[in-house]
């Protein structure tokens, strides 16, 4: 009466269902190619998962396979979030000084008083090392977008809303988008194949609702030909949008994915509802509850 362990093609055949084919996934989804060599204590740069504009003074405080948990410095635990290793939102010590970005300090640091190499001495800590970062130095193409150019934007934390936004950096193959007219906690960051950012025009052409800038005069009467001139920039050209196709997946295909509620666990999942661009997961054996 041995039990046997649980596995994926045991289970499939139970189930009566398929593996969502590799081929739908993503390659940062996919099964890494590197090794994740971060180790615990190791400090860097990374965005902050509930502000996506925002980079902070992080420390690998936990490794599981190829994801690290990372630590906000000073701040307590339970701000702590997983990345891949390979994620694009974790930079070494260094990167936000050298591209002219903000760098969230460690709590109780002063603004001007910062700086790596004491604050790494001072709390014994170490810098993570600069080759581990997978997403430095890879190519980029140049995409047509440039800082200060306008577009129509989804507002993530409002998602109904379309709204006026400018390209506030642009680095590597990613882009900042900020909204017109409000502060930067609406800010993410994101590329040129984003189903959340549209060329200027996209909202007229799809007879959709645009969300002019915040305070706008006459929201009524607004027209990007006028805000253009008014505002002296210029509209993101359409060919520098790369628009994806839809993802593919279908209801009852099965994939691995993170809890949110505990995110270092990966679970069994079945997709159980489809958009073009997103998914709803169910996990295997749980059921709802308020
Ligand atoms: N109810 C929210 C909506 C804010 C929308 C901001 N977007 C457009 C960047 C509020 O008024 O605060």
């Amino acid at each position: 009466n041995k039990k046997r362990a649980w596995s994926w093609p045991a289970y499939l055949e139970e189930e009566r269902a398929i593996a969502a084919p590799v081929k739908l996934f993503k390659e940062h989804q996919s099964l890494p190619q590197s090794r994740n060599s971060f180790k615990v204590g190791m400090k860097l740069e990374g965005l902050d998962p509930s502000h996506p504009s925002l980079f902070c003074v992080l420390t690998v405080a936990e490794i599981q396979g190829y994801r690290i948990r990372l630590h906000f410095d000073g701040y307590p635990e339970c701000y702590d979030f997983w990345a891949n290793a390979d994620s694009w939102d974790i930079k070494p010590a260094g990167w936000c000084e050298k591209n002219g970005h903000k760098l969230l300090l460690p709590k109780g640091c002063k603004d001007g008083e910062f700086n790596w190499s004491m604050y790494v001495k001072n709390c014994r800590g170490q810098l993570a090392p600069k080759h581990l970062f997978k997403s430095l130095n890879t190519s980029v193409t140049p995409s047509g977008f440039r800082a200060g150019m306008k577009l129509e934007a989804i507002d993530r934390k409002n998602p109904s809303l379309i709204c006026v936004a400018t390209i506030a950096a642009v680095v590597d193959n990613r882009l900042l988008i900020h909204f017109d007219n409000w502060d930067d906690t609406y800010d993410y960051w994101c590329d040129a194949s984003s189903p959340y950012i549209h060329p200027v025009g996209y909202c007229e052409e799809a007879e959709l609702t645009l969300t002019t800038p915040a305070e706008y005069k006459q929201p009524k009467t607004f027209s990007w030909e006028k805000y253009l001139e008014e505002t002296g920039t210029q509209a993101a050209p359409a060919r520098a949008f790369k628009p994806r196709p839809p993802h593919g997946f279908q209801i009852g295909m099965k994939v691995e994915a993170v809890d949110k509620r505990n995110p270092m666990l990966i679970r069994v999942t079945t997709i159980a509802d489809t958009e073009d661009h997103r998914l709803k997961i169910h996990f295997d054996g749980w059921i709802f509850r308020v």
